[in-house]
């Protein structure tokens, strides 16, 4: 006999001693759950059912079933509109070229004093002034100018983080020299592939994006899609002492270990947790990038809106999928979410952060949601059709191994990727179409965002299991600890490309190397 039917028989049996029960005290509503549960018991005996109180109110079979919620058709989609939606966020940097398919801009790296809180007054270094950098807003297929102009003290570059640019666009010093300090260079290439992507330097990337060179670049579909807007948000942590940001040098072992863990989040450049205003029935498009050195996010939404992850690394996706518990975002990946508010209230985009034996939730943003309650479920956006790739031949199979090198020396510890700390030629050679199996095996721990640059690559399974839940093509994929990860690259870009583990200090300490594809 379950207690919980035991427990109700008592009630009931106290009730009727009592010379019946007050409405009050055992409602309309309440009993008939209580009956609900009981009915759909299935230790629920024969001989117990003969003790059931038969009573007009309590009689199984004077109760209607419960009734379902009606199952609503989803409206159907909304039609492409005609314009793009806004980007918010930030600050969309201004096109100077008037040709429709050019994207014309000028940016410039300098350092300067800011006052990220009230206690926290530091040097960083910013583009074009800004925390972050400007969004810069492309449609796919533009060609992409970008007049650089590095105002620092030190050589800096721009790597377009996703994008399959010309190798020497890709603003690595592997292939071109990096833009000493008072010179000038021009990235320009043509955007290939629409989605959510960011820009930051690839020299002392570990020193320099934590400083604040980083920012958004978008690439629209070719179809604008019906949301009410969208939003840029670049989430961060930095590490700061009591006054300022903490220092670079000598970084602790710690450090070098398990990366740049920050004390404070950042959202879009400011103290988390960030604010802002939606109305019910309006629909936006999150465009999420993890530009921390080191933190991987474990994102959650909370509040009365549906969601959907519709769009990773390289863009919008075949199939939308919800979110199940979180959305890990590991340093360098980016995912693209809608949201539909359906309620008014707040939305709540967290981070869940381990506390000891468990997770806490850390609010990174919170969207107060005015109006009334709009019908659900809403009509989704119509998405343009996205091609599934065609199955291509596995033409080379490689393994690319992850291991600390812990050194007594005075360098301390330092990362190896197949044995070798920073080596210089090319671990592999490829053939330009080449479909390579990469195994990604991490030796100890913590885990590595691996990331590839100048092309992408299907997650196929990790520890021999198929991986289902990440789909896409992505450039930055998280090896968990002592994790055996197997993805697919399309190697379709001729070059020299840089790989490397993207928390930021692992790649300064050894965790970077390059292949070439002829
Ligand atoms: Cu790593």
């Amino acid at each position: 006999m379950s207690s919980r039917w035991f427990l109700g028989t008592i009630l009931v049996l106290i009730c009727l001693a009592l010379s019946g029960c007050p409405s009050e005290q055992l409602g309309q509503e309440s009993s008939k759950e209580w009956i609900a549960q009981t009915d759909s018991d299935t230790e629920l005996t024969t001989d117990a059912a003969q003790e059931f109180p038969e009573t007009e109110e309590h009689t199984p079979e004077n109760t209607p079933e419960p009734q379902p919620e009606p199952i609503r058709e989803r409206p159907p989609s909304l039609p492409f509109p005609s314009a793009y939606a806004k980007l918010t966020g930030g600050h969309v940097l201004k096109d100077e070229n008037p040709d429709p398919n050019i994207v014309e801009v000028t940016i410039e790296a300098k350092s300067l004093t800011h006052q990220l809180t009230p206690k926290h007054t530091f040097e960083i270094y910013a583009f074009n002034g800004m925390l972050p950098g400007p969004i810069i807003e492309t449609k796919v297929g533009d060609e992409l100018v970008v007049h650089f102009t590095n105002q620092l003290k030190e050589p800096t570059t721009i790597h377009w983080h996703g994008q399959r640019v010309p190798e020497d666009m890709d603003g690595v010093s592997l292939v071109r020299r990096p833009v000493q300090p008072g010179k000038t260079f021009t990235y320009r290439f043509k955007v290939s592939d629409a989605g959510t992507y960011w820009y930051h330097p690839h020299v002392h990337s570990h020193e320099q994006v934590e400083k604040g060179l980083y920012g958004m670049l978008v690439v629209r579909e070719k179809q604008p899609l019906a949301f009410t807007r969208e939003r840029a948000l670049l989430v961060d942590d930095i590490l700061l002492t009591e006054t300022g940001l903490a220092p670079f040098h000598p970084a602790s072992e710690q450090e070098k270990v398990k990366g740049r863990i920050g004390s404070h989040f950042l959202l879009n450049g400011k103290p988390a947790p960030a604010t802002y205003q939606a109305k019910t029935g309006e629909r936006e498009r999150w465009r999420i990038v993890n530009t921390a050195n080191a933190s991987v996010f474990r994102l959650e939404i909370k509040g009365g809106a549906q969601v959907r992850v519709i769009g990773v690394d390289s863009g919008l996706l075949a199939k939308p999928f919800s979110i199940q518990y979180e959305l890990l975002l590991s340093p360098g990946q980016r995912y693209d979410l809608e949201v539909m508010y359906e309620k008014p209230g707040t939305v709540e985009l967290n981070t869940l952060v381990a506390e000891g034996p468990k997770y806490v939730a850390k609010n990174l943003l919170r969207v107060q949601v005015s109006g009334t309650s709009v019908p659900s479920p809403m009509a989704y956006p119509t998405y343009p059709e996205i091609a599934t790739l065609p199955t291509r031949k596995v033409t080379r199979e490689e393994t690319l191994a992850f291991e600390l090198l812990p050194s007594p020396d005075p360098g301390g510890n330092h990362w190896k990727i197949n044995g070798q700390v920073h080596p210089v030629k090319p671990l592999f050679t490829f053939k330009t179409g080449d479909v390579v199996l990469f195994t990604l095996q991490n030796m100890n721990n913590p885990n590595h965002p691996f990331h590839l640059h100048g092309q992408f690559f299907e997650i196929i399974s990790r520890n021999g299991l198929p991986v289902t839940d990440e789909p896409g093509l992505r450039d930055t994929v998280l090896v968990s600890i002592q994790e055996r990860v197997v993805i697919k690259a399309y190697l379709d870009n001729p070059g020299r490309w840089m790989f490397h583990c993207h928390n930021l200090e692992h790649a300064h300490y050894g965790m970077m190397a390059h292949i070439k594809i002829e």
